[in-house]
């Protein structure tokens, strides 16, 4: 049957958020402690939450919160009724742990395979699930909602590359769902193998859990011969399929029956202008065994409620540049690893591999980047880096420190888990 519930009026769409919104904030104040008491401090009553319009009354839920309830404060179940527990490992500290019921797991399932289907994939595709299995959320949320879509899985999960590369040429997978990293890795296996990546029947890439600039979407696409649809998501929320491209990519689609989002001011934590970038704030609508409210994700996006051509109603948020803590002060000057990402990439002699290096010298940061060139590069070197110096001085104002120009093949490549590219050795 078709779903409708994407394509509904935007008015359609806030009576049903509005309703959800009511029911949320009274489950989670009689459920679970810690919002009874944060609740009662901020002097809110579920009975003042009348629709969407009142959210931005309610207090936030952070990343401390997870911390400090750890491990299941936040739990709004009993033991019995939860069904899966998964975790996400901070950089820091105890790792979040995430409750699912019955209810939940199929709620994952039909966001996550309605995520499937806007990216083009239909019940005759192959799937390779190259995310990680096990507490990370990302294998099991895919091989689930790839089952739940009737497509064909195969849970190859994370690592074994070059068995993963037969895999896809002998069983003919159509998608690969993996971290944009692994999918550089995987093309750089496979021609390793002397296989063309381009002549695998891969033709569609389902790639999240990390940033992903638009230039490292094209490199992954030309590599591969495929097209990639972003898959945004946390475990916190549920895990990958709160938000995802579709046809246009365009914006990824929230799906916002269950997700409620809003972008804020990460210093003043009130909401910016649509379209304007800001901290990504997320309540979940209908979550059983860990509802939700206004959680501070962390992660900068901008928000449009404009209609896609595709005809979805549902609001798109842009691929998140970084996190609000991942932002670089050097000197005086901020910038992201994505916006240093984006400019060098733009240039055809470097590979899409690099990492970021910081330092402090007598109370003096800084940065060193190391970036990979192209296999076939045999140019004038001084003078690409000089060029590459000059653009990141126009487009950042921001200079590194020094700028290696390293051989391809030499920055160590992540077959299993996150990217990491910014090491601080402060
Ligand atoms: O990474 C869930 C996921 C799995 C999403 C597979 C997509 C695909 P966590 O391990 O809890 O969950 O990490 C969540 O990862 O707050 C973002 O900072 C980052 N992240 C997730 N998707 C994207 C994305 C999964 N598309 C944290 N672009 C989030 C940028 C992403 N960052």
């Amino acid at each position: 049957m078709a779903d409708t519930t994407q394509y509904r009026s935007r008015d359609k769409l806030r009576e049903l958020q509005s309703d959800r919104l009511r029911d949320i904030v009274e489950y989670a104040r009689e459920n679970v402690p810690f919002y009874r008491e944060t609740l009662d401090d901020a002097g809110i009553s579920p009975a003042d939450v009348d629709s969407t319009e009142d959210i931005r009354s309610l207090p936030f839920t952070t990343k401390a919160d997870f911390r400090e309830t750890y491990p299941d404060g936040l739990f709004a179940v009993d033991d019995v009724d939860v069904r899966r527990i998964h975790a996400s490992s901070g950089t820091t500290g105890k790792p979040k742990i995430v409750a699912y019921t019955d209810a939940d797991l199929e709620l994952w399932n039909e966001v996550m395979a309605r995520s499937l289907a806007a990216a083009g994939l239909d019940s005759s595709d192959t799937v390779q699930n190259a995310y990680g299995y096990g507490l990370f959320t990302g294998g099991l949320g895919f091989h689930a909602g790839a089952e739940a879509l009737g497509a064909t899985v195969i849970p190859t999960g994370s690592g074994n590359t070059q068995r993963q590369v037969e895999l896809a040429r002998d069983l003919e997978s159509d998608a690969l769902c993996c971290t944009p990293s692994y999918a550089l890795y995987f093309a750089e296996t496979a021609e390793e193998m002397n296989i063309d990546p381009r002549e695998l029947p891969l033709s569609t890439v389902l790639y999240g859990a990390e940033p992903c600039t638009e230039p490292m979407r094209e490199a992954i696409e030309e590599r591969l011969g495929v097209r990639g649809y972003e898959n945004y998501g946390l475990s916190e929320l549920i895990g990958p399929g709160v938000a995802v491209e579709c046809a246009a990519q365009e914006g990824l689609h929230i799906w916002e029956d269950h997700f409620y989002p809003e972008v804020i001011d990460p210093r003043t934590g009130e909401p910016v202008p649509e379209g304007e970038e800001g901290e990504l704030v997320l309540t979940s609508l209908t979550k059983e065994a860990l509802p939700v409210l206004r959680y501070r994700t962390g992660d900068l996006t901008t928000l449009t409620r404009k209609q896609c051509e595709c005809g979805r109603t549902m609001a798109r948020m842009d691929g998140v540049t970084g996190r609000a803590d991942d932002l670089l002060i050097v000197r005086g000057v901020n910038c992201y690893p994505s916006q240093i990402e984006s400019v060098v990439l733009e240039f055809d002699a470097v590979a899409p591999y690099y990492r970021i290096d910081l330092y402090r010298d007598d109370n003096l940061d800084r940065l060193e980047l190391t970036i990979e060139l192209e296999d076939e590069f045999d140019g004038d070197r001084d003078r690409l880096r000089s060029e590459i110096l000059d653009r990141l001085g126009n487009a950042l104002s921001f200079t590194p420190d020094d700028l290696e120009l390293a051989e391809y093949g030499t920055i160590g490549r992540t077959e299993v888990g996150k990217v990491k590219r910014v090491y601080d050795h402060r």
